[in-house]
Formats: C-alpha cells, sequence, structure tokens
C-alpha cells in the first residue's frame, strides 16, 4: 500500500482516537454520579450538567469515535483485500475534510450547550441547526467512503471477473451496501423534520414519525459499528491467534445476511411508542430473531476458528486450546476479551428483543448495560486490539510497549464485567436509564440499588484508567516510538476456503432487492399509517 494512502487511513484513525479521548473521558464522571459522587460542578464552564455531558458522551463515542474508525479501516481492508489501489485518494481526503467539517459544527453545537439532545437526537427536544447539519456532513462523508469502496471494487472485478472477493473486502463491501440502505431514514429525518424545524422554517415535528424514520437507521448502525469487527474476526483474528478460520463459506454467509435482516426490525425501540399497530411491532419482534442469526453462526464460526488455533498451538482437552490462544499479543488478546464481552451483550439483545421482556427493561439502565457490552466492548474493543498493529503498519513504528497494551485491554475487559453487571443489575430494580440518579429523590426509597451503583461507579473508574492506557499507548507509538515495525497485514487461511463458497453469494443485486423488499414490507404500512396521523407538536429546547 502506498504511503499517500497509508497516510489518509491514518488519519481516520486519528480523528477517531481524538473523539474517543472527548467522548470516553465523560463516561467515568456519569458512572462516578451513579455512584454518588457528583463531579460535575468541576467542570464547569466547559460541561454545563449531566445531560450536555451525556450527550456528548453519546455523539462522540458511538457516531464519531466508530464512523472514523469504520471508513479508515474498511478503507484499508478493500485496498489490502484486493491489492489495489484506492479509486480516488483525492476523492479520500475530500470526504476526510467534509467529515472533519461535519464534526466541527456538531462538536460546537455541542460544547456550547446548544444541542442536549442526547445521540438519539430525539424530538420535540430542538438542538441548534449546526448540529443536524454537522451530522448530515457525517453522513454525507460515509456514502462517500462507500463510493470510493465501490468504485475500487469495480475496478479490481474488471481484471478479476471470476475469482471470489477477498474476504475482508468482502466484509468491507457487505457492510456499505447494508449502511447506504440504512442511513436513508436519518436523512429523511434530519432532511425532513429536524432541519426544517431547527431553523424555525416549520413549527414543529412529530415525535412519532421522526422515531420511526430515526431507528430505521438506529437498528441498522448497530451492525455498521458491529461487521468491521466481524471482518477482523473473521479474516484475520484467526491467523493472529496461531490458526485457520473455521469456513470462509459460513463467514460470508453470515456477512451478508446483514444486508436484507438489519433494516426491518427497527420498531424494537418502539414497542412501547403508542400509535404504532401491535402487529408490526410483533413482525419487527419476530425478525430481530432472524437477525440475530448470522450473529449466532459467528460465535459457531469463531469459536471453531479459535479452537483450532489453540489445538494448532498444542492446547488439549475441552477447554485447554483457549489459553494456548497468544494471549502476549495485545491484538489477540483485545479482541477475544471483546467476543468474551459481545457475547454477553448478545444475550442481553435477545432478551430486549423478547416483546414482554422488552417492558421490563425498556428505559431503564439495563439498556446502557447491553450497549456497553456491543458497542463499547465487543465493537471498541476490537478497535482498539485492532489499532495495536494497524498504527505500527500504517506509520512505521513499532508499538511502543506491548505491556501497557496488555494492561489497557485486560482493564476495558475488567472494567466493563463490572460496569455492564451494574447497569443491567440497576435496570432490572428499575432505575431509569439517561437520568442523574444521584439527585433523584427516590434513590433513598430504593437502597438496593446501592451496590450495582457502587459497580457502575467502579468499573467506570477502571475504564478511564483504560482509556488513558490506550491513549497513551498510541501517541507514544506514534510519537515516541524509534524501532520500526515489521508487520504483515494478517490474512486468515480457512479450513474450508473460498472456492466452497457460492457464487450467489456476490451476486449484490440479489441481496440489495432482498432488502428493498423486507425493507418495504417491514416499513411502508406504519410510515403510511404515521404520515396520515401527522402530528407535530412545538420544538422545545429545556434546558
Ligand atoms: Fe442492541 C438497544 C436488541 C446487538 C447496540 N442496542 C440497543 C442500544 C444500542 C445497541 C446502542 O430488541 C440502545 C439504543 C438507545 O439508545 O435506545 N441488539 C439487540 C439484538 C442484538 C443486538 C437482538 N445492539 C447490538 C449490537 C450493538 C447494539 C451489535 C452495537 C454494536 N438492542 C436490542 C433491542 C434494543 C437494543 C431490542 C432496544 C432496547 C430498548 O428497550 O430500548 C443482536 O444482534 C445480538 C446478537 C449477538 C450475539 C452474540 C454472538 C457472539 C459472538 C462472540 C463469540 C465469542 C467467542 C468467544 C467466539 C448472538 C459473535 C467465546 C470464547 C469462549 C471460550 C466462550
Ligand atoms: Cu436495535
Amino acid at each position: 500500500m502506498s504511503q499517500p494512502e497509508r497516510r489518509l487511513v491514518a488519519w481516520f484513525l486519528y480523528v477517531a482516537m481524538l473523539a474517543l479521548s472527548i467522548g470516553a473521558t465523560l463516561g467515568p464522571f456519569q458512572a462516578l454520579e451513579h455512584a454518588g459522587i457528583n463531579l460535575y460542578p468541576y467542570l464547569a464552564p466547559f460541561i454545563r450538567s449531566y445531560y450536555q455531558g451525556l450527550s456528548i458522551h453519546g455523539v462522540f463515542n458511538v457516531l464519531v469515535w466508530t464512523t472514523f474508525f469504520i471508513s479508515g479501516f474498511l478503507t484499508f481492508a478493500t485496498m489490502s483485500g484486493l491489492k489495489h489501489p484506492l479509486y480516488s485518494l483525492k476523492l479520500g481526503w475530500i470526504t476526510f475534510w467534509i467529515m472533519i467539517a461535519g464534526i466541527g459544527l456538531t462538536g460546537w453545537a455541542l460544547f456550547s450547550d446548544n444541542a442536549t439532545v442526547m445521540f438519539t437526537s430525539y424530538p420535540p427536544l430542538k438542538a441548534h441547526p449546526a448540529y443536524y447539519l454537522g451530522l448530515t456532513l457525517v453522513v454525507v462523508g460515509t456514502w462517500l467512503v462507500s463510493a470510493n469502496i465501490f468504485l475500487t471494487y469495480r475496478a479490481w472485478r474488471r481484471d478479476h471477473p471470476t475469482e471470489r472477493t477477498p474476504l475482508a473486502t468482502f466484509g468491507a463491501l457487505a457492510t456499505f451496501v447494508m449502511w447506504d440502505i440504512a442511513s436513508l431514514g436519518i436523512a429523511a429525518e434530519f432532511l425532513t423534520l429536524l432541519i426544517p424545524a431547527s431553523f424555525g422554517i416549520t413549527q414543529g415535528t412529530d415525535p412519532l414519525l421522526a422515531r420511526a424514520f430515526f431507528w430505521f437507521t438506529g437498528h441498522p448502525i448497530v451492525y455498521f459499528w458491529l461487521l468491521p469487527a466481524y471482518v477482523s474476526w473473521y479474516a484475520m483474528v484467526p491467523k493472529q491467534a496461531g490458526g485457520k478460520l473455521f469456513s470462509d463459506p459460513l463467514a460470508r454467509l453470515a456477512l451478508v445476511l446483514f444486508i436484507p435482516f438489519s433494516i426491518p426490525v427497527g420498531l424494537h425501540h418502539q414497542f412501547t411508542d403508542p400509535g404504532i399497530s401491535e402487529a408490526w411491532k410483533m413482525v419487527h419482534a419476530a425478525l430481530t430473531f432472524v437477525v440475530f442469526f448470522p450473529s449466532a453462526l459467528t460465535a459457531f464460526t469463531l469459536l471453531a476458528s479459535l479452537e483450532n488455533a489453540g489445538r494448532a498451538r498444542g492446547g488439549r482437552g475441552w477447554f485447554g486450546w483457549f489459553f494456548k490462544l497468544r494471549w502476549d499479543d495485545p491484538a489477540v488478546a483485545a479482541q477475544v476479551l471483546a467476543m468474551l464481552l459481545f457475547a454477553a451483550g448478545g444475550v442481553s439483545g435477545i432478551i430486549n428483543a423478547s416483546y414482554d421482556l422488552n417492558l421490563m427493561v425498556h428505559n431503564t439502565a439495563w439498556v446502557p448495560g447491553h450497549f456497553h457490552l456491543t458497542v463499547g466492548s465487543g465493537v471498541t474493543l476490537t478497535f482498539m486490539g485492532i489499532s495495536y498493529w494497524l498504527i505500527p503498519y500504517l506509520t512505521g513504528r513499532k508499538l511502543w510497549s506491548r505491556r501497557v497494551a496488555l494492561w489497557q485491554a485486560w482493564t476495558w475487559f475488567a472494567g466493563m464485567l463490572l460496569l455492564g453487571r451494574g447497569l443491567h443489575w440497576l435496570g432490572l430494580l428499575g432505575a431509569p436509564r439517561r437520568t442523574m440518579l444521584g439527585a433523584a429523590a427516590y434513590r433513598a426509597l430504593n437502597p438496593e440499588w446501592g451496590l450495582p451503583s457502587l459497580l457502575v461507579g467502579v468499573g467506570g473508574g477502571i475504564l478511564a484508567v483504560s482509556l488513558y492506557l490506550y491513549l497513551v499507548e498510541m501517541a507514544a507509538t506514534i510519537w515516541f516510538s524509534r524501532e520500526p515495525a515489521d508487520i504483515e497485514v494478517p490474512e486468515a487461511e480457512a479450513v474450508s476456503g473460498p472456492e466452497h463458497a457460492p457464487f450467489l453469494l456476490e451476486r449484490w443485486r440479489v441481496w440489495i432487492g432482498a432488502a428493498v423488499v423486507l425493507t418495504a414490507i417491514g416499513y411502508v404500512p406504519t410510515v403510511v399509517q404515521l404520515l396520515a396521523h401527522f402530528n407535530p407538536v412545538a420544538s422545545l429546547r429545556v434546558w
């Protein structure tokens, strides 16, 4: 890969890390607040409220850290998989700057306390137009990233008409095909409802319609975050762990199934919303169990692949292989620990999706418990693990300290175990999410919240240490490491190779067609009904 290409990828990752440093720094303040230690007064005048901090935490972590990392990593995976130059480096940089302008606008609105609306941007809360325009630019940026990737693929395909697409690139394509369709919901929401209302062109918005548009994108966005981690787990980790991918065709099947099944499930975020038919909620609940399936396939394939690696390295017995994995390689340790946490997050996800159980846990601390194990661990800890080899590869500088990186991975694991346990538990005890619990009078009526809140506080504290270990490791590698890195891009071989994959898996039109049909079935009746009862209410700034 050429130096200029490496530089482009590296800059996407640097901005991702900068965003994480901002977003995640605010996390421990929330966790400590739940444990009864309110440090917000010390953040003034930069952060004026718990809710402003929470909005910045959500946006910078799940929207900016993820999106920039993914844009860099999947662009990389496309080029390195195909061994083909990027279609247009210039387009790559234009995209980068559009996205930077976007986070500039959004960041300004958030930090000036003009957008305390949470990362879900729920109306009738009204943010400054800069907030919505900025996020719109970031989404437009992702479309341009995908265009560059698709055009690179097309150029490669012309010279290789019958070859199977290399697995990592296949995963990058599947991710962006899915995302480009999925992101139309938030585009519709922002362009037709939130931006006009924010400018005062319309008097208000219909919160229910806006929420439906939001979750049209808001569920599949979690797979936009997850699939790049799957790309690494399938196409790279087996090699790094010292073994082979169990089945390449099974990996492709899992990845491609996300295209049709990711979108028509968004109503599982709206089970408690009035005005949407119970029947359609049930359809989305059932389809959520369908989209669970490719992740279950993934768990199977990964376990078999890791077992293959552990046995190749001399592991014996039912579990002995697990301890023989390359635990001394931080890239491997971080990603296997991420898988373990993600498996627990997947379990709480299926509980969320189960209609009746959702009524118990919805809007409680259980839900942030769930997503800290999924996006906060499965995805984030994986991206950290990837950066332990990818940053050295891109910069040519050896990882500064393997030991610090290993400590980082294990502390993230420990911190998230405690935080995840505490939040799920608090949720079961009825503690609401997105609430400044320490200031809530009813807290005194619930003494049993004490222990789980403590777990949240301690977990958050450990995570703060872990975050700074990560940032120090990265900064030291980029600035101070003097030894040259000697890194090969990991490309896992497979026990059952790509030659066994039916070509149907690469017929993108079939999968896109299936996605369009299923999405239309899943959403058209509900959207038509919501439009027929369009009921705008005034937008509010409540802070
Ligand atoms: Fe979720 C809410 C259902 C996956 C993120 N989710 C959220 C929110 C976020 C989020 C951010 O049905 C909150 C949104 C908000 O602010 O309101 N979620 C699911 C289901 C899945 C799922 C069924 N979620 C994710 C992923 C996320 C994510 C992935 C981010 C990346 N989620 C819900 C529902 C809600 C929800 C409801 C609404 C709740 C409410 O009421 O508000 C599934 O896709 C999960 C499938 C996962 C698995 C696990 C497979 C395990 C693997 C690892 C293998 C491990 C190995 C190592 C091999 C089936 C692949 C093992 C080694 C050994 C030795 C054991
Ligand atoms: Cu969802």
